[in-house]
């Protein structure tokens, strides 16, 4: 066979290629979810940070022929994952919230310690008094942690500014995150995510500076893709968010919101109606919440190791909401509050033992749905000709093996857009 491709990268001798291919334009949902494309003894090639070739090591040495100082790497039978996504982070902040512990365990509930002006509003004291010097170095540590771990592509989240300046100040450090760091990450103002202290008497002004003030400004900076409210009792109502969410789509943002964690209150079903990209959390969804979300292309984004960490008794639904159709994404909610956890390998394993995922269903919920809950399915999210090639190099010899195993990470490599960024 001729040699018609000409790669500056090439990755041989997955013992298990997990591709996770064929998905770029839906979900994947009920008996799709554990459809996770195996090739054994896989490899992969790539040219200018993208994947060109998909095949067994046999037919892509045959085909492909390298560019002089192409990288090379011989995987030795170990598993080969798309690079991991994580769809749902709180990465920028200041400080942290250690000494709530003892609170949670004595059984002082999560809305309980906010009320009490701890909890978020403790957040939004330090990083309002911190530095974009400050903030950056924080993320950027966090950033390396889960890039470590096989994450390389985030969502991440504003809100611990709560005013418009501070709310710009988080998003310009994601913005210089991104330009920085190998890690993608797509950008969501999350403005709506505590009532701040000094508009504790009248809540509802706080919900007019967002929709007259924030989310304007917000809009003509560019520099969020994605608004998101935290919809929860105590903190925004249906009502409260229905109206940010529309004003922010009328003003060209995608959705996402914060639903039915800890309290029903209905935010699956206006997530539905109002075609948000995706709910989040829906440990305490109704029926018709499902039933509805399994009906529209919202994708369900499932954070177990935020009920792991809040101790939470409730984990979401999630075999009622697969067997019903919605689609389900996975992610680990890093915060400094409710889920300290930014490793996606330790929700893989809670996944499994908590929400009775399957390990084939787990690795779809990290890679292709979670990427379209950010609506980045169409360059991430699965090895395909055409996407980034961002892969995962784990030391396992079989798919399972990663979620078996709890604790440790097992990543061997990282490769982002065709560069060895971890493991080198
Ligand atoms: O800092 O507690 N749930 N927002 C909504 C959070 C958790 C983050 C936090
Ligand atoms: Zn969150």
């Amino acid at each position: 066979m001729a040699k018609d491709m000409k790669a500056d990268f090439l990755l041989i001798n997955a013992g298990q290629l997990v591709t996770v291919a064929g998905n770029s334009d839906h979900p994947k949902r009920r008996e799709e979810l554990p459809e996770i494309g195996v090739i054994t003894d896989g490899a992969v090639a790539a040219r200018d940070g993208n994947v060109i070739a998909v095949g067994s090591t046999s037919d892509l040495q045959k085909s492909v022929e390298l560019e002089e100082g192409a990288v090379v790497i011989d995987a030795q039978g170990k598993v080969v994952l798309p690079g991991l996504v994580d769809p749902h982070t709180h990465v920028v902040f200041a400080g942290s919230r250690e000494h709530e512990l003892e609170m949670k365990i004595q059984g002082v509930p999560y809305l309980e310690i906010l009320a009490r002006g701890g909890g978020i509003l403790d957040t939004v004291r330090s990083t309002r008094a911190a530095s974009r010097e400050e903030l950056f170095r924080a993320a950027e540590k966090y950033l390396d942690e889960m890039l470590a771990q096989g994450t390389t592509t985030a969502e991440a989240k504003s809100g611990y500014g709560l005013t418009l300046d501070d709310e710009l100040k988080t998003l310009e450090v994601t913005r210089d995150l991104q330009e920085a760091h190998p890690v993608d990450l797509v950008s969501t103002f999350l403005g709506a995510h505590a009532i701040p202290e000094e508009y504790k008497e009248n809540p509802d002004d706080f919900v007019e500076l967002i929709i007259q003030e924030m989310l304007p400004a917000v809009s003509r900076s560019g520099l969020a893709r994605f608004c998101d409210v935290f919809c929860e009792d105590g903190v925004f109502s249906v009502e409260q968010s229905r109206r940010i969410l529309s004003e922010a789509k009328r003003l060209g943002f995608e959705l996402k919101i914060h639903a039915d964690e800890m309290v029903p209150l209905g935010g699956a079903e206006l997530a539905a109606e109002l075609g948000a990209v995706s709910a989040d959390h829906l440990m305490v969804i109704s029926d018709q919440g499902i039933e509805m979300l399994a009906a529209s292309d919202t994708v369900a984004v499932l954070l177990p190791a935020t009920t792991f960490c809040v101790m939470g008794e409730q984990y979401a639904p999630a075999r009622k909401m697969i067997e019903k159709g919605a689609a389900v994404a996975l992610s680990s909610d890093f915060n400094p509050g409710s889920s300290p956890v930014n490793s996606l390998q330790i929700v893989m394993g809670i996944a499994c033992r908590q929400l009775k995922m399957a390990p084939a269903e787990v690795i779809s919920a990290v890679t292709i749905n979670a990427a379209h809950a950010i609506g980045c399915a169409s360059s991430v999210g699965s090895i395909e000709v055409g996407k980034k090639a961002d892969l995962v190099v784990f030391d396992a010899k079989d798919y399972r093996y990663l979620m078996y195993r709890f604790g440790t990470n097992l990543v061997d490599k990282v490769i982002k857009s065709g560069r060895v960024v971890v493991g080198g």
